[in-house]
């Protein structure tokens, strides 16, 4: 078993209780950073420590606080981003549901660091429940002194509150988030100005994921460089996965950085191999936004090394030979999988949840989702693959947020690497309809 920086107590029986988590050393870290440290040999721990963002774009954490604008009499906010809506995800609402003061520890130690004495945690819409938990979990909170007004008797003051969202994916962009946190619709920013500099109620803002928050205490009572020793290279620290598809065992894995994959997928520790002993097709390892890996590129790099749980590995030669360790959200497909059909429903999902604000996302999302449906019934034609990888192509790099790019990445890595079965379904397609059809060319 390897370490476990975030689910350690994770089944301890009563943790969502201030007591037992308490009991277990909760809030250890609130009380160090506040009676011992300053805000800044706090952010300075943090980028010690290597942390990297866990919401799926990994960039370094205390690099991020530390270009938070610092502009006299104003005030600045920290933002948790729990509003997990990718296709695959699932950690940061077990993660809350299970140990709720985990997170709320994680936001006083890092409010504290970087001077906000108003923080919000913006939660996802369907997640009503798990606000129910996290609201129970911040009355204690405030009842014990760890919130309100001279936390602990430090002279520091924190308000937390939970903030939930209406159901819309793109809230999880961090300027849409903050868009809709301040009462209106969510569509994304232009940046710059980045968050750090102009964000909630244009103040200085830090939006983190829930997981980059809740790693906080553990480097501040262990401190930067001992949680640098963890994990491999520029990956550091432990991380959550969410696992699902054909796997013996889906669920929540926290695993140290740099796992093998082959490991991951195959032993008992995680995933358990695949479902009924079925051959694996392909991989997408970090949510539906990023590149599918086929069987040949899952557990070998395209330069024939072990691929890695890591962020360097998982993008070996870019999206030509590699993917992102994204948000974490593993998704295994096994030879009964139908690539063209997952495409296109990815495509369905990004066209849904385009804000529409630019041309190349709102139009492009609709026309691949137009163009996979009719490969995929039966309907399509030779030129529509190339038409498909043009539009993916047209859309990449040309618009305001990242969602533009997440559908564009899905449909040309799978026509990358899948393209003889999008030929297939053109060429076959009373067969391809039938229900249950895959092509299994590939896989031979
Ligand atoms: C100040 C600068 N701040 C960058 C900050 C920026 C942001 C962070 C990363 O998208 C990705 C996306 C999805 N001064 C700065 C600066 N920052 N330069 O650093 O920024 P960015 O733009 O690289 O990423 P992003 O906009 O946060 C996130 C991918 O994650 N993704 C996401 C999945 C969905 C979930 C979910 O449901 N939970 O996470 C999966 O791969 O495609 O590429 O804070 O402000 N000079
Ligand atoms: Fe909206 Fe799509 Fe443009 Fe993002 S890329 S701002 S979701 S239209």
């Amino acid at each position: 078993m390897g370490i476990k920086i975030l689910t350690e107590h994770i089944n301890v029986p009563g943790i969502e209780t201030l007591e037992v988590y308490r009991k277990h050393g909760g809030y250890r870290s609130v009380e160090k950073a506040l009676k011992t440290m300053s805000p800044d040999e706090v952010v300075e721990e943090v980028k010690t420590s290597g942390l990297r963002g866990r919401g799926g774009a990994g960039f370094p954490t205390g690099m991020k606080w530390s270009f938070l604008a610092k502009p006299e009499g104003i005030p600045r906010y920290l933002v948790c981003n729990a509003d997990e809506s990718e296709p695959g995800t699932f950690k940061d609402r077990y993660f809350m549901e299970k140990t709720p003061h985990s997170l709320i520890e994680g936001m006083i130690t890092s409010s504290y660091a970087l001077g906000a004495n108003t923080s919000y945690i913006y939660i996802r819409g369907e997640l009503m429940f798990v606000l129910r938990i996290l609201e129970k979990a911040i009355a204690e909170a405030y009842a014990a002194g760890l919130l309100g007004k001279n936390i602990l008797g430090s002279g520091y003051d924190l308000d937390l509150h939970v903030a939930p969202g209406g159901g819309a994916y793109i809230c999880g962009e961090e300027t849409a988030l903050l868009e809709s946190l301040e009462g209106k619709r969510g569509n994304p920013r232009n940046k710059p100005p980045f968050p750090a500099v102009k964000g909630l109620f244009a103040s200085p803002t830090v939006v983190n994921n829930v997981e980059s928050i809740a790693s906080v205490p553990w480097i501040v009572n262990n401190g930067g460089a001992e949680y640098a020793k963890i994990g491999i290279g520029r990956s550091t620290g432990t991380k959550l996965f969410s696992c699902s598809g054909n796997i013996n065992k889906p669920g929540v894995y926290e695993i140290e950085l740099g796992v093998p994959v082959e490991e991951f997928i195959y032993s008992d520790e995680y995933c358990g191999g695949i479902w009924k002993g079925k051959q694996l097709k392909a991989v997408v390892p970090g949510g539906s936004s990023v590149p599918i890996l086929p069987a040949n590129l899952i557990t070998k790099t395209a330069a024939g090394e072990d691929r890695l749980m890591s962020y360097e590995s998982l993008s070996d030669g870019g999206f030509v030979s590699g993917s992102m360790l994204g948000s974490g959200a593993f998704i295994v497909f096994d030879e009964d999988q139908c690539i063209v059909r997952n495409t296109w429903n990815y495509a369905r999902f990004y066209h849904h949840e385009s804000c529409g604000q630019c041309s190349p996302c709102r139009e492009g999302t609709g026309w691949m989702e137009k163009v996979l449906h009719r490969i995929e019934h039966g309907h399509g034609h030779q030129q529509d693959i190339d038409l498909l990888v043009s539009v993916a192509k047209q859309i990449e790099g040309n618009t305001i947020c990242p969602l533009g790019d997440a559908a564009a990445w899905p449909v040309a890595s799978a026509i990358r690497h899948f393209r003889e079965e999008f030929e297939w379904h053109i060429k076959h397609p009373k067969e391809a309809i039938l229900p249950g059809a895959v092509y299994r060319g590939q896989l031979a």
